[in-house]
């Protein structure tokens, strides 16, 4: 039964022991951001935190939620992350049907994908209380992460998990997307969509129009869709029919008190707004997903115009910073749903692993079955040009005989198999905003590693050696004596 809001998931965190109640005051300055970190460093990434009392706040906040393989896991109900990859893969692999039978079977299956469509509701708990006369973002519990974080004049403060909801002005097709909100005033934020995301292809059509962009961010509700607002998702995908297909139950949708925007209705708040094509401020710097600062540089300005929420409203939030993070276990998410999605232009990849020392953007080690000269190659260019791979900065491509999950014997095959003149790629392209290495922001250069054996066809004059293996002769006669030998 999917979660019917974030707090019924906080409750079965709590129900398991894997959700720590922390009753002493706290400081949303930095304070929750140590004692967050400190739980995302400590085994398995801790536990989920939920601080009861937040100084200058009547509201608790709640963060650490996904931060680790397990609570990822209960977060989209399921006991492994791949079991979400099966259930994309059960869809997509559907053999044409041959025979009536097999449709009439076929059916349910794409009913059931139907019955994963938002729903549109009128009232919702995210309304119970409405402040649309002086709406101050001030009474929120709003987190200051690291100590440079925001601009002189402000708290430095950022709402970290928000789902900010925008819709295409041509198409009229809606987006969610989790971008940071740094928070200038009690009516004003910034918006930091990235301009290679669809949130910002939004804004440029308005602009284009000439229009005022309406937009809603909506922060806490069910954790499938959370989860959804962070995902790679095509633009043409609505983030929220993805994440009722991922929670098996569709999304209940509100309309916003001030626009026609829609939001999760179970969402704990929501702050309605807008923006005017061209006004920019300056935005950040902001301690971020890679572990450095990331630069303060103008983006889009946000005008808040109403918030609704529930009267006991739990406000969720996340600290990025050096790996692991809870965001980690967000990607490594996406890393394991996203493979059946990748294989449908690249059958031929068998795993995909992206370290979370990587921080997403710049590793990925791809495991292929090869079948022809260049096939790694190819395999490198082609996830260049495919959605938010474009940014990946290093892509390492080895045989489907390398666990790329054993990142110790993958490096050791990496190392003794390259031919660093014969078997690297470089390629100049747009890199994630994030990145500071690079000349210029948003565009450098990547790299692409072919570790796969060579053969004769790529110029491979020698034959490639055999990997050492003890014979299974020898290694039964070793299990069956291994007590003699008092070891
Ligand atoms: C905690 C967290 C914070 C994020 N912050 C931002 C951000 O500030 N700006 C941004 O462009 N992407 C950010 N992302 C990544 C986007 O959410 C992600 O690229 C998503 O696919 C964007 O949705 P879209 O494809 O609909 O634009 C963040 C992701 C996470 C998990
Ligand atoms: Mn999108």
């Amino acid at each position: 039964m999917a979660y019917r809001d974030l707090r019924e998931f906080i409750k079965v965190l709590e129900n398991k022991g894997l959700l720590h109640h922390i009753k002493t005051e706290v400081d949303p300055l930095l304070e929750i951001s140590e004692i967050t970190d400190r739980m995302s460093k400590s085994p398995g990434g801790g536990k989920a935190l939920f601080f009861e009392k937040v100084k200058g706040s009547e509201y608790p906040v709640v963060t650490n939620l996904f931060g680790s393989f397990e609570r990822m896991a209960l977060a989209l109900e399921v006991s492994s992350l791949d079991e979400v990859a099966g259930r994309i893969e059960d869809l997509l692999n559907q053999a044409p049907p041959k025979n009536l039978i097999e449709k009439m079977s076929l059916l349910p299956k794409l009913f059931e994908l139907s019955k994963f469509f938002p729903r549109h509701v009128k009232s919702a708990r995210c309304q119970e209380v409405i402040d649309r006369t002086d709406p101050d973002l001030g009474k929120l519990p709003v987190i200051k992460c690291w100590p440079h974080d925001g601009q002189p004049g402000d708290e430095g403060r950022f709402i970290t998990l928000p789902m900010v909801f925008t819709v295409d002005p041509e198409t009229g097709r809606p987006n969610c997307g989790m971008y940071r909100i740094h928070v200038y005033d009690k009516k004003t934020t910034g918006m930091h969509w990235h301009i290679h995301k669809d949130g910002a292809r939004h804004y440029e059509k308005y602009a284009a129009l000439g229009k005022r962009m309406p937009a809603a961010i909506a922060v806490g509700s069910d954790p499938a869709v959370i989860y959804a607002a962070s995902a790679p998702l095509p633009e043409a995908v609505d983030e929220m029919v993805f994440a009722g297909f991922l929670r098996r139950f569709p999304v209940e949708m509100v309309k916003c008190v001030t626009s026609d925007i829609e939001v999760p209705a179970n969402s704990e708040v929501v702050i309605e707004g807008y923006l005017d094509p061209g006004e920019t401020r300056i935005e950040g710097p902001f301690g971020d997903h890679t572990g450095f600062y990331s630069p303060a540089e103008p983006y889009p300005v946000f005008h808040v115009s109403c918030i609704t929420h529930r009267k006991d409203m739990i406000y969720p939030a996340t600290l990025v910073g050096k790996p692991p993070m809870e965001d980690c276990y967000m990607g490594k998410a996406t890393e394991r749903i996203f493979l059946p999605l990748i294989r449908l232009d690249f059958p031929e990849i068998k795993d995909i692993n992206l370290p979370m020392e990587g921080v997403f953007h710049n590793f990925a080690i791809i495991s292929i079955r090869k079948s022809y000269p260049g096939h790694a190659k190819k395999i490198i260019h082609g996830l260049w040009g495919k959605g938010q791979m474009m940014f990946a900065k290093l892509l390492i491509v080895v045989d489907d005989d390398v666990d790329v999950q054993d990142l110790s014997y993958t490096a050791w095959r990496v190392l003794n198999n390259v031919d660093w003149k014969r078997d690297t790629v470089f390629a100049d392209g747009p890199l994630d905003a994030l990145d500071h290495s690079a000349n210029w922001p948003r565009y450098g250069s990547k790299m692409g590693i072919d570790a796969t054996r060579k053969t004769r066809e790529e110029g491979m004059t020698r034959d490639w050696p055999e990997e050492l293996f003890m014979s299974e002769e020898i290694r039964k006669l070793v299990d069956s004596r291994w007590k003699e030998y008092g070891l």
